[in-house]
């Protein structure tokens, strides 16, 4: 039995190793990354069993996230590779314009997961897990994807698995806002855990006010379980009738990319092991901060122990409750 399956596409990540513009950019470092993939590696980082469902291309490309994955833990049983189309990419500019921004460079069209289709869902495996994870971004990059992301969410609540969405509207993907709102109002309704920020919760409930987003969310889809992420003002959650924050944690920031994966990770996997939300806001929001300290999405996502020191340094230890 897994505690998560996830349904999305991994990406290789070259991130930028100076700050500035990429046309001046000369190194790159290559990661592992990719919404979905990242929430995976962070449950497994937490000694929780995770497992991908997606397609990658039988490229070099393929083969570094596969095995990546695989060593991090991550059950690639459910992983498919496509002979006929590449592993897709992209680049992180860091710093530029914007200070302490990155901005992205997708290279990702027509890609092995853009390729997926609901025959890529095994629906025992899906029904053998807590939690079934995934996000917009999955349902932006083909039709077949987001057929494939709709087939997963009912497979999930038929068998009365957790369902988990990110909101993750990522703009470079969607032929417009309205077009993006559209497709995650569609599968809403079949949500039982929701994540999202403060843009997002503008666009889909025309608020950012927290209480507010908790009412319409519930009172417009019944979601009694929503994550709202207000940046570096911190965290508000509402679970099962339950309001509660957490403050950001102020870090040096070389790349902010990856942070709400490792929230939406940590919180998740710190529910599973039986935190109460109070606590698993408080971790999520320690991971989103250590993530950020180094480009890469999952290198810095926490260890019990290391996530431990952290919020100990911080005067927030509570070792008990682990
Ligand atoms: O959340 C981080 C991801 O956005 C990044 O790794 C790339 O999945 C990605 C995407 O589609 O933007």
């Amino acid at each position: 039995m897994l505690d998560l399956v996830a349904l999305g596409e991994p990406l290789v990540q070259f991130n930028a190793v100076t700050e500035g513009p990429l046309r001046h950019v000369t190194y790159f470092e290559k990661h592992s990354a990719g919404s979905e993939a990242n929430v995976c590696v962070a449950v497994s980082r937490l000694g929780l069993r995770s497992g991908l469902i997606t397609r990658l291309g039988s490229d070099e490309f393929g083969l570094f996230i596969y095995e990546w994955l695989r060593g991090q833990g991550v059950d690639v049983s459910r992983v498919k590779f496509d002979p006929e189309r590449p592993t897709g990419i992209y680049f992180v500019q860091r710093s530029y314009p914007i200070p302490g921004v990155s901005t992205v460079l997708y290279y990702r069209r027509g890609s092995a997961a853009s390729a997926m289709t609901p025959s890529d869902l095994d629906e025992d495996y899906i029904a053998s897990s807590r939690v079934f994870h995934t996000t917009s971004i999955t349902m932006a990059i083909s039709d077949s994807a987001r057929e494939t992301v709709i087939r997963g969410v009912e497979m999930a609540n038929r068998h009365n698995v957790m369902v988990s969405f990110d909101v993750n509207i990522r703009r470079l993907l969607w032929p417009s806002l309205e077009e993006a709102v559209k497709a995650v109002e569609g599968v809403l309704r079949m949500v039982n855990v929701l994540f999202l920020d403060e843009n997002e919760a503008e666009l889909l409930f025309g608020t950012r006010e927290p209480r507010v987003v908790f009412k319409e969310a519930e009172g417009r889809f019944g979601i009694s379980r929503v994550v709202l992420k207000m940046g570096l003002r911190g965290s508000m959650a509402k679970w099962d009738g339950e309001v509660v924050e957490a403050k950001a944690f102020q870090v040096p920031v070389k790349d902010p990319i990856g942070a709400g994966d490792a929230y939406a990770g940590v919180f998740l996997a710190s529910v599973l092991k039986g935190h109460p939300p109070s606590r698993s806001i408080l971790r999520a929001s320690a991971a989103a901060a250590m993530v950020v300290m180094v480009r890469g999405d999952e290198e810095n996502l926490p260890r019990e122990t290391d996530l431990e020191t952290f919020l100990r340094n911080y005067g927030l230890s509570d070792v008990e409750l682990r």
